[in-house]
């Protein structure tokens, strides 16, 4: 499979994220992505490909225009209120909770960070508009890869993307890698495009992208929101609204749930694919299921890893991977291998 890596990635480096009340060392580093290219020297998955740019209309067709603005201005704007910002993070501190208006952008900065975020773990530094632009780049790479005809092909990026929806940042997210990639497959001729979140945590921002829509079918297995980040959405009784009632599936498990268990859930995310008849899927893949993760409640481990790839690759679709969560750096590179591995030995 060709894999698009993001040689901008570095440029989003985070110093800190807000956490019990304190900074503390982000968890989202470049390393993250490093290990993976480095796990991909010894055992090779396919070309590695930097992307072509991403036009700013093919954003648009996820992301809002005024959203798009302020991500590309934002760090100037930092910067420009004070030069001593420049050696800080961009973090929110106020949102426009339920009865507060979001369709006036205040002229305040930190007003705006907060409309277009909902936690203080996700910081905006210097580079992250190069780096995100750079990752969305990817995922539309690899999209226009399977519309030419490859059976699959994955995006290796950081930052992640699944919890960014239409307007906003968080969950160390900015640009929806996964729903871009579905956008761009369906915009390419895909009818009917499935989405299988299988990070950690529910992928907020694709359902939200897709929620209405009739023709993205989107489906999560995630830590129960319940007690597991993003708490606000991810439960099973979300299934879609209007034309896109129907084509939401969550399937929270509770926190210490294993590999059986993680794979029956699997197992019925796939079968809702095939019944929805998708001819596409993107994979938001996510390593965070991984029993070694700092910040994460399953426990797979790195030997389940290409069992999911096989059982993935046994769906017979033209297949988008996103590289999504995965925080216990030091694995992250052999479990993602592994599922592209388990991935490329299996034929339908
Ligand atoms: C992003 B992705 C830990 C608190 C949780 C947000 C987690 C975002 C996960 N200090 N912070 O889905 O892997
Ligand atoms: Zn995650």
């Amino acid at each position: 499979m060709k894999i698009f890596h993001n040689p901008d990635h570095r440029a989003h480096s985070g110093r800190h994220e807000m956490y019990r009340g304190r900074l503390v060392a982000c968890h989202e580093v470049p390393a993250r992505l490093d290990h993976v290219m480095n796990e991909l020297q010894h055992r090779p998955m396919g070309e590695l490909l930097a992307p072509p740019p991403a036009p700013r209309a093919r954003l648009e067709r996820v992301h809002s225009a005024r959203y798009l603005d302020f991500l590309a201005h934002a760090w100037n704007e930092w910067v420009a209120q004070d030069p001593a910002n420049a050696e800080m993070d961009v973090l929110p501190s106020v949102w426009p909770a339920r009865g507060f208006r979001s369709d006036v952008p205040p002229d305040n900065f930190s007003a705006r960070v907060g409309l277009f975020s909902f936690d203080a773990g996700t910081p905006l530094t210097a580079g992250t508009w190069q780096a995100a632009q750079t990752g969305a780049a990817c995922a539309l790479a690899a999209a226009d890869a399977v519309l030419a005809g490859d059976r699959s092909a994955f995006a290796l990026t950081r930052p992640p993307g699944h919890h960014a929806g239409p307007d906003f940042l968080g969950g160390y997210c900015f640009l929806n890698s996964g729903a871009l990639a579905a956008q761009a497959l369906r915009d390419g001729g895909a009818q009917r495009v499935a989405v299988l979140d299988v990070d950690y945590h529910h992928g907020n921002g694709t359902q939200t992208v897709f929620y209405d829509r009739a023709d993205v079918l989107t489906v999560s297995i995630h830590g129960d929101p319940r007690t597991e980040y993003p708490f606000y959405l991810g439960h099973a009784d979300e299934t879609g609204e209007g034309n896109g009632l129907g084509t939401n599936l969550n399937l929270p498990l509770p926190r210490g749930t294993g590999f059986d268990t993680w794979l029956a859930a699997l197992d019925t995310a796939i079968a809702r694919v095939h019944a929805f008849r998708a001819d596409a899927l993107v994979v938001p893949l996510g390593l965070d299921s991984f029993e070694g993760d700092p910040i994460s409640g399953f426990t797979l481990r790195s030997a389940d890893y290409p069992r999911v790839g096989e059982r993935l690759a046994a769906m017979g679709l033209p297949t988008v991977f996103t590289f999504e969560g995965g925080y216990a750096v030091a694995e992250v590179g052999i479990n993602t291998v592994n599922v592209l591995e388990g991935f490329q030995h299996t034929r339908a």
